[in-house]
């Protein structure tokens, strides 16, 4: 790994002479040359050809006497004009270059860009017929020439003109100010964001659209006119969306304080987007399948991932776009805050604990292997090639783990007083993680820098407790070991500050012995005494999942059957049943004996109880993923891994089938019932449902049938849909195509479609999934297609690690072809080869052949070679 990190420039292959692949340093951070207090942007749209003039307002920044350098990525300037008069310009790359004399100048350039030639999906591109932006991270610079880095803070004039009939509704940042008509069938607009703002938060959309309209009331009293603009045929489905902005809003102002700064707030959905959604300054641009929903085409699923997305993406606008990132390695500073803050206002609008472990799941199945892998860094990055992979799940979701952890260390009051210095002691500036945790420190008073190490330190700690219980001395002793494994660029580990929520309970009683101790484990090795220990003790750790770290706790026997059934804190239980089942399924992985008499007995405990709640009860029996399983595994053989958990599903199903069909068959809620109940009880009738096909794919087909069929909502469709693609019996392909036949106008839906068949456990999946490929409905240039196929296949761990390497031939020619369009998306298929090393043999070597072949390829891109290079490391 030394060589990307610490060698200047990797050559690219030979059909780009002139791109090097730079790799940019965090410790080489310099404040900018040259700040633009003011830009004014002209647009004369047209999806072939637009032409954009920018205006800028430049001050030299500092005493230094270096030229004005403006990032441009494949554009071309057509007039440069320095106050007034053609001016003296050049360009280096793709940038271009101006001297100027005095500290101050006004700067004019045009250039012409081509929106509807623009695949990469970045800065200004055509999706169904409108005009759209994405400028995060570096897409503005596709649009006009900029110092384009997020710690130059600009006001923004936008005038937009466009043919009236394409383009009915005009919207930019901010407030419009100005529209009228033009000649030929033209009209205009213009709009003035007041707030200064980084370029990346730029946007602009010009479309034939409908809004769903709203209002909202802010705190203070002030009234904010809410958009969610659409196709007109999709308006309905809107109101979901439009019900989470308003949750959300006020769900910031009463946890946070944080009202809503302007009198507009605009959404838009676009059905060809690289990510989820993106947070530009009052006019957010979202992925279609983050906006539209209803009960026929959405799952439950879909309904709090519209919450979720819609909620991150408003919360932004304090924490992303009031303060900022001083520069990308900073990403964390608002994108592991605003996760945090997300990740909190589902679990207060749905069930705190199920969401928990929903949030665990995606941590330890995504953000673990990263960790673990060859594309492992720190959650504040030290470099990188393509600052486009590092939107990842260390970024997100282990940066939201270590807010989350601060929060618990300082408790709620004065977590609340930190982040409210941190906002106003940096509002309106462009801010590093250090400042973040500064502000937490003198808001609280509370010393928090020891916790630093967790943004600098990849990798995830393992940690070991043995209880000690002297019986006598009615006393118990807790010894615990950390150890973080090297990473790439980071052969030496530094001991990490650990808070582990611990609790002992009485084996025999069932009750907690004392109060929860939250333990900070900050040294290699560390041991902790309990007294008033009067009965034999078993171990609650990391309960709630206080810090995200691998517990190994030595277990006496039936201490985890015991737990299962008595924890009161709920993740604390659900990871005891977790526990229980990986046991079994490790051990069937390595041809062991496994026993699975006591998941059996767990999960039936957990259907059979009164108290606990149907959506807790169907997390709490999933069986963990194939991919979970070969985590634990030092070699990994996917067949085995397979084998064993199918084996533990069907002694599940055989074993429990009648409280299974109980849980089934339990009913009494209407589709489009969206409570938090009502999704449980759904959750759990497909799960169960699930384990009965294991035990009987016979009965599980004809149950699976009649829910397909019955099904008035989508959930429970899917649900069964999902369940039948991976069995072998007739009714499977009838629902397919039913499915199909149903749902082939709706490309929302239709992904779906794409991803249960990609997703089925069955021996031919590789071959369904070529012949998917050249389906007519595929289409690799949109980006949900392409991840509802090649995306879900690269997860469907048996299937893609076929042992013939056919699931790696066709990822990597899917993945080479999207490279061509869209590198940013393509890049995102690499990790699925990346922890090669970790599998038997004649797999390892198969992918790393493939990953050769993909490095060797003509004109790659920087974002695919930063990562496969980095996975052949
Ligand atoms: N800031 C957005 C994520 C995002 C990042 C890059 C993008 O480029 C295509 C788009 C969106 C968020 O966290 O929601
Ligand atoms: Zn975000």
């Amino acid at each position: 790994m030394a060589d990307i990190r610490t060698t200047a420039a990797v050559a690219a292959p030979e059909t780009q002479p002139s791109t090097e692949h730079v790799a940019i340093r965090r410790e080489d951070y310099r404040p900018p040359d040259w700040l633009v207090p003011e830009i004014s942007l002209d647009f004369q749209l047209d999806a072939d050809r637009t032409i954009v003039r920018g205006t800028l307002q430049v001050e030299r920044n500092g005493d230094h006497d270096r030229p004005l350098r403006l990032d441009g990525d494949e554009i071309a300037a057509l007039s440069v004009k320095v106050d007034g008069a053609d001016a003296d310009w050049r360009m280096d790359g793709p940038a271009l270059v101006i001297d100027l004399a005095g500290d101050r100048a006004t700067i004019e350039t045009e250039v012409e860009i081509s929106p509807a030639a623009n695949t990469k999906l970045m800065g200004l591109y055509a999706s169904g017929g409108m005009l759209c932006t994405q400028c995060e991270a570096e897409g503005f610079r596709r649009i006009t020439f900029f110092p384009d880095r997020p710690d130059v803070l600009s006001k923004y004039h936008v005038r937009m003109e466009g043919n009236a009939t394409l383009f009915p509704v005009l919207l930019s940042n901010g407030n419009r100010i100005a529209l009228g008509d033009a000649a030929e069938g033209r009209h205009w607009a213009e709009w003035q964001d007041p707030f200064p703002k980084p370029s990346y938060l730029f946007a602009l959309v010009a479309g034939d659209l409908e809004a769903n309209r709203d209002s909202f009331t802010t705190m203070s009293g002030r009234q904010v006119d809410l958009a969610i603009w659409v196709r007109s045929s999709d308006l309905p489905k809107t109101q979901h969306a439009m019900d989470s902005l308003k949750l959300a809003m006020a769900w910031d102002e009463r946890v946070y304080g944080r009202e809503y700064d302007l009198d507009l707030f605009n959404i838009v959905a676009v059905s060809d987007f690289n990510m989820g959604a993106m947070e530009n300054k009052s006019l957010n641009i979202f992925n279609s399948a983050y906006v539209l929903a209803d009960q026929d085409t959405a799952t439950d699923a879909d309904f709090d991932n519209i919450a979720r997305v819609v909620a991150h993406e408003y919360f932004h606008n304090w924490s992303g776009d009031r303060v900022t990132c001083r520069d990308w390695f900073q990403l964390s500073l608002k994108e592991g805050f605003t996760v945090f803050r997300d990740q909190s206002f589902s679990a207060d609008v749905g069930s705190p604990p199920v969401k928990r472990i929903e949030d665990v799941r995606v941590l330890r199945a995504v953000q673990f292997p990263e960790d673990a892998g060859p594309l492992a860094h720190p959650v504040r990055p030290d470099s990188y090639i393509e600052i486009g992979n590092f939107y990842t799940a260390t970024v997100y979701n282990k940066g939201a783990e270590v807010i989350r952890m601060l929060a618990t260390v300082l408790g709620p009051e004065k977590f609340r007083a930190g982040t409210d210095l941190y906002f106003s002691r940096h509002d309106g500036e462009a801010a590093t993680c250090d400042d973040f945790v500064k502000a937490l420190e003198d808001g609280s008073g509370v010393d928090l820098s020891a916790f630093k190490i967790w943004y600098s330190q990849a990798g995830t700690p393992k940690v070991t407790a043995r209880l000690e219980h002297d019986a006598a001395a009615n006393a118990a002793t807790l010894h615990l070991e950390q150890k973080v494994d090297p990473t790439p660029g980071q052969p030496v580990k530094a001991p990490m500050p650990i808070p582990l929520r611990t609790v002992l309970i009485g084996a025999e009683s069932g009750a907690e012995l004392a109060p929860e101790r939250l333990i900070v484990l900050d040294e290699p090795r560390q041991s902790v005494r309990f007294d008033n220990v009067s009965e034999l003790p078993l171990l609650s750790i990391n309960r709630g999942f206080s810090v995200p770290v691998v517990v190994k706790a030595e277990r006496r026997p039936g201490e985890l059957e015991r737990l299962a059934q008595t924890d009161p804190e709920p993740f604390a239980r659900y990871e005891a049943i977790q526990e229980l089942m990986m046991r079994a399924l490790v051990a069937g992985a390595r041809g062991e004996a496994a026993d699975s008499a006591p998941v059996v007995a767990a999960v039936a405990a957990t259907l059979q109880s009164n108290s606990l709640d149907p959506a807790f009860k169907a997390e709490a029996i999933l069986i963990p993923g194939d991919s979970m399983i070969a985590e634990r595994m030092d070699e990994v053989d996917p067949d085995a891994i397979h084998a064993s958990r199918e084996s533990l599903r069907e002694a599940i199903g055989t074993g429990l089938s009648g409280a299974l069909l109980g849980a089934h068959r339990s009913d009494g809620v209407e589709g489009h019932d969206l409570s938090p109940r009502a999704k449980g009880i759904r959750r759990l009738r497909t799960v169960a449902l699930g384990l009965l096909a294991a035990g009987d794919p016979q009965q599980g087909a004809a149950l699976a049938k009649a829910q397909f069929d019955r099904a008035d909502n989508m959930t429970d469709r899917q649900g069964a849909l999902g369940i039948l693609a991976s069995l072998d019996v007739p009714e499977r392909q009838a629902a397919l195509d039913a499915f199909y036949e149903r749902f082939q106008d709706d490309p929302l839906v239709l992904d779906k479609w794409f991803a249960l068949q990609a997703a089925a456990q069955r021996s031919d999946t590789v071959d369904q999934v070529l012949r998917l490929a050249a389906h007519p409905d595929f289409t690799i240039s949109n980006p949900n297609r392409l991840r509802s196929l090649a995306g879900t296949f690269g997860g469907n761990h048996w299937a893609f690690h076929s042992p013939d390497g056919r699931g790696y031939a066709f990822l990597a020619d899917i993945l080479l072809d999207a490279d061509k369009l869209n590198p940013q998306v393509a890049a995102r298929l690499v990790p699925a080869f990346g922890r090669w090393r970790r599998f038997e043999p004649k797999r390892a070597e198969l992918m790393r052949q493939t990953l050769e072949r993909i490095v060797a390829a003509p004109g790659l891109s920087k974002d695919v070679f930063e990562q496969v290079s980095k996975s052949l490391a």
